[in-house]
């Protein structure tokens, strides 16, 4: 076993100021949704805490989950990987290649037993032939490195649910991480991709806690995929009033009503797109004018059309029926306004009680 330094060590040598080593433990104490006053703790464990070994995995994918995770602005990419962990396999950012880097994700299963992070992004072919990587076949790869893990976590909607590769007719046959690994707790990350902050997230809460975070019952960070899209959306005042965009290039879509009639899964979709938003807190697809398609919910590529109405909002969660409200602007009277009003606040009023 190897001598690690700790994260702060890490920082240190590479310059970072004192000033800035906080700052970042201010940011993830933040992105992991923890409250201000839990900062000490955060600080604490990057000062103590070595850097986790990590190796990183890539199937069936396209990369846009590696694309992602180097986007991550809090904390910002390059602190997770030259400090917090160190990345010692990956096909996207390995500077090594060939026999070379396959050599380095042996001597980190060898030197780290039982300690090091894998990560996954994409599905695993049914048929060994259609994913091989050097010699290898994705599910003896994906076999043979778990064994020795600490955790798996699956970033993305392709190795947490088995995604675009196992959407119908599943060609490859298609299958997630969880439908192969079952003896290590595995964290999924969905999403297509996942967003960078929760990704970058779920390895800082690690670090700090030394455990996995608490997880829903599909195995997902309560933390990131405790909310519907649809609980926190710009839009959802619109929904609730009633108002809706009938199609992409009417008068309700340029007024920025809801985009429930053209097909938004929000109400269906837990994520943390709403809140967190993308790159830095610009924007996510809603707030651009696009439904949400449902990108992180397991089987999403079938659930379409994406551009299609819900057949209904599950779960008793709406106050009104669409299909008789929400025709917009001059449309919507007075008393259709007080009635959906008088409505939410009834339904309210029954979830407080519930
Ligand atoms: Fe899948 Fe990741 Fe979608 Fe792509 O690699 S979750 S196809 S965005 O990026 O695995
Ligand atoms: Fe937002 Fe979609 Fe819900 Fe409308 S249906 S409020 S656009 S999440
Ligand atoms: Fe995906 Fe919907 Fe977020 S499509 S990116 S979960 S808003």
């Amino acid at each position: 076993m190897q001598e690690r330094k700790s994260i702060y060590e890490t920082a240190m040598e590479r310059g970072i100021s004192r000033r800035n080593f906080l700052k970042m433990c201010t940011a993830l104490t933040a992105t992991m949704g923890l409250s201000y006053t839990q900062t000490n703790q955060v600080v604490q464990a990057m000062e103590t805490k070595p850097r986790v070994p990590v190796i990183w995995l890539q199937f069936q994918d396209c990369t846009g989950c590696s694309e992602s995770f180097i986007r991550s602005t809090h904390p910002k990419t390059e602190s997770v990987l030259l400090d917090m962990v160190s990345l010692e396999y990956s096909e996207v950012l390995s500077a090594a290649s060939g026999h070379q880097v396959e050599a380095a994700r042996k001597a980190v299963m060898e030197n780290y037993p039982g300690e090091y992070i894998l990560c996954v992004e994409g599905s695993i072919p049914g048929e060994d032939y259609f994913c091989t990587v050097g010699g290898q076949s994705a599910r003896d790869a994906l076999i043979e490195t778990a064994s020795g893990a600490l955790a798996v976590i699956t970033y993305g909607s392709c190795s947490s649910w088995g995604g675009i590769a196992a959407a119908y007719p599943n060609p490859t046959n298609a299958v997630a991480v969880t439908d192969i690994i079952k003896d290590k707790p595995v964290i999924l990350v969905p999403g297509c991709p996942p967003i960078a902050e929760v990704m970058t997230g779920v390895i800082a809460h690690f670090l700090t806690f030394g455990a996995i975070p608490e997880l829903d019952h599909f195995g997902r960070p309560k933390a990131f995929y405790r909310h519907r899209i649809h609980d926190k959306c710009n839009r959802r005042a619109y929904f609730d009033a009633g108002l809706f965009a009938e199609s992409f290039d009417d008068e309700g879509a340029k007024q920025g009503y809801c985009l429930y009639k053209v097909g938004c899964k929000g109400p269906t979709t837990y994520n943390s797109c709403a809140e967190m938003r993308w790159n830095g807190g610009v924007s996510y697809p809603i707030q651009s004018g696009n439904p949400c398609i449902g990108c992180s919910e397991k089987n999403f590529w079938d659930n379409g059309p994406f551009f299609e109405r819900l057949a209904e909002i599950p779960g008793g969660q709406t106050t009104f029926n669409p299909e008789k409200f929400g025709v917009y602007a001059a449309g919507v009277t007075a008393a259709g306004v007080a009635i959906h009003a008088a409505a939410t606040a009834v339904k309210k009023k029954m979830d407080d009680k519930q």
